[in-house]
């Protein structure tokens, strides 16, 4: 039995229905750092595997809140605090109708990995609730925040967890957080990142992960020998935070990004996506993408229910470059067999996990440059390190200096991790880079800390 197989077999009773992400994430890595575990048994002696998948407290409550209606509403709020190894518990918060404990499991671990991997002090947590914002007034999601507060407010703190956006949670909702720490504590600090600039907010937050994705896709293209993304077509999935500004930043450079997807639809725009009306449609109206179509009538709208089961539309396009930007296991193998025959060059994970393991294999089988979520995205949570240092020494960084630091920030941790992979004798290789690179930042900081 492989060294692999011996630690998979240790995790076998946490593969429960509930835990079915957590459990993908989890095996992704332990194959990945075989190697490492071969090369030092000083991993395998200080139990690090065993110490690393268990969180470190996993907190769950109950958030009861007023609606418009004045009817009591009942949620679950999460907070799992991973591994502080390297700094305070980092990661953001989901506001999502489908999470569970599970999944806050799988991105606060994911999360472990590419925080070590931006180099910065910071370590792996993630949180949220079961609330969905979409359909609610601005006073029900400020009601929801007051009240989710209340109790997370007991286990945070800028030196003890920093929570931040993600999925459902952008500056509205940290706005309202924020507010009820403030009040509820008394004190005037950096306890979340991704606040709006009037308060503590970082210039480049909102835009900080779609960049980054970018950098960091140009940096593989040129250590991989391929040609950069100017001119070239793109697709993008989602139409989130993440989505709209990778779009943004590869209108900026010269790129064409003909898609975009929510949870009801892809738009393909083969003259290249419209992002002003983009934006007007997700983050002034909130609104659904087939208004995109009234004003681009001879764009495409193709509705999910008019999709195959076994695929996506957006991963059908025929495209250089591609970014999953919406949510976990978005693409899976009939979409990367599809993106493979149409010539797709590169494949950059926008969000967690959102490619399956079949279709992540066939892309590194097929040579396709890959960029696995863990380095690819961690441009958001970089920056939102750069919010906690402006915070704590009540400084403002400038757009330029933010900008230029998250740029340096992507070409370091691509470089690490392609250098990682080829010291381990699998070059090109960026998932197994990513996780050993990460995984021995962690592991080595546990063993020096002690049990
Ligand atoms: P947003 O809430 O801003 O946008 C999410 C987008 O994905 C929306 O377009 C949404 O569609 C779509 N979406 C969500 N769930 C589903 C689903 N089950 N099926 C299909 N589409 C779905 O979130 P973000 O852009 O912030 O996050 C996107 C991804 O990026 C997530 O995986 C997140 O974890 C990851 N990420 C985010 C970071 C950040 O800084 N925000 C940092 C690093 C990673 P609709 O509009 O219909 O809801
Ligand atoms: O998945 C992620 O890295 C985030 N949602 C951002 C976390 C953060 O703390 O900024």
């Amino acid at each position: 039995m492989s060294i692999a197989e011996e630690e998979i077999k240790k995790f076998e009773n946490s593969n429960c229905a509930e835990n079915k992400v957590f459990y993908q994430a989890m095996e992704e890595v332990i194959y990945s750092i075989a190697p490492l575990l071969e090369s030092d048994n000083k991993y395998t002696r200080y139990a690090i595997l065993e110490r690393l998948v268990v969180p470190d407290r996993v907190i769950k409550f109950k958030v009861t809140w007023l609606d418009d209606n004045n009817t009591i509403q009942v949620n679950t709020g999460y907070r799992v605090q991973f591994n502080n190894a390297l700094g305070p518990y980092k990661g953001g918060l989901r506001f999502h109708p489908s999470v569970n404990e599970g999944i806050f499991k799988f991105l606060g671990f994911e999360q472990i990995l590419k925080n070590a991997l931006t180099g910065l002090p910071i370590g792996g947590g993630k949180g949220g609730s079961d609330f969905n914002p979409k359909g609610k007034s601005d006073f029900e999601v400020m009601k929801f925040c007051s009240a989710f507060m209340t109790e997370l407010h007991k286990y945070i703190g800028p030196r003890i967890d920093v929570p931040a956006g993600d999925i459902g949670v952008g500056s509205r909702e940290i706005g309202y957080l924020f507010g009820e720490y403030k009040k509820i504590t008394s004190t005037y600090e950096g306890v979340l990142t991704g606040k709006p600039f009037m308060f503590g907010g970082s210039l480049m937050r909102p835009e900080a992960t779609g960049y980054g994705v970018i950098y960091f896709t140009q940096k593989m293209l040129e250590l991989e020998g391929k040609e950069s993304l100017e001119g070239k077509i793109c697709t993008v999935s989602g139409a989130g935070n993440v989505a709209l500004h990778a779009i943004e930043k590869l209108q900026h450079i010269g790129a064409i990004a003909v898609s975009c997807s929510d949870s009801k639809g892809t738009i393909y725009d083969s003259r290249g996506v419209d992002l002003d009306l983009l934006k007007d449609i997700k983050l002034n109206r909130r609104a659904s993408l087939e208004e995109y179509i009234k004003v681009h009538t001879d764009a495409r709208y193709i509705p999910l229910a008019d999709y195959p089961a076994d695929g996506h539309a957006v991963w059908d396009i025929p495209c250089y470059a591609a970014f999953p930007c919406a949510t976990q296991n978005e693409l899976c193998d009939v979409d990367a067999q599809n993106l493979i025959s149409n010539g797709c060059v590169s494949v950059t994970e926008g969000a967690n996990m959102p490619c399956s393991p079949e279709a992540t294999t066939l892309f590194l089988s097929h040579n396709v440059c890959f960029g696995p979520a863990k380095a690819a995205n961690a441009g958001g949570v970089a920056v939102s390190e750069f919010e906690m240092s402006q915070n704590a020494s009540m400084t403002k960084w400038t757009f330029e200096r933010v900008d230029e630091t998250l740029k340096a920030t992507m070409e370091q941790i691509c470089t690490r991790v392609a250098l990682t992979a080829q010291d381990y004798g699998v070059k090109g290789n960026y998932v197994d880079g990513a996780n050993i690179a990460g995984f021995k930042k962690v592991a080595d900081a546990m063993i020096a800390e002690g049990i």
